[in-house]
């Protein structure tokens, strides 16, 4: 890291590079935190969820990247998880979910909630 500030010690800069410095640990640690977010992709492919049942770690948040690759909309619905997402036809949406509580908790695709179904298995 290049030093910032050269003529040093007077009270005030001294504050203002501690501020910088917990800024730049701050924003470190978040970015640690952002990438230890467990990344799960699904993949919506003839109104079928892929995989249909996925495994996550308990009190863990996890971010699901749900890829509709059918050219028609889908909703990604979940009671259980609270969650309610349209994702639109060759696109992609990101839903993030916990922590949660190990069990299960089924989703379904709400525009086609025959076929499309799935779930989430928290251990
Ligand atoms: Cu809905």
């Amino acid at each position: 890291m290049k030093r910032l500030n050269t003529t040093a010690d007077s009270p005030r800069s001294s504050s203002t590079s501690r501020s910088l410095m917990l800024f730049i640990l701050g924003s470190l640690l978040s970015s640690v935190a952002a990438a230890k977010t467990p990344v799960i992709e699904i993949t919506i492919k003839d109104h079928l969820f892929y995989p249909a049942e996925l495994i996550v770690p308990a009190d863990t948040k996890v971010k699901l990247l749900i890829h509709n690759s059918d050219p028609t909309p889908e909703e990604f619905e979940s009671y259980e998880l609270n969650r309610e997402k349209i994702i639109t036809g060759n696109s992609r949406a990101v839903i993030f979910i916990g922590p949660l509580k190990p069990g299960s908790y089924p989703f379904f695709g709400e525009f086609y909630p025959k076929t499309a179904q799935g779930k989430i298995l928290v251990q």
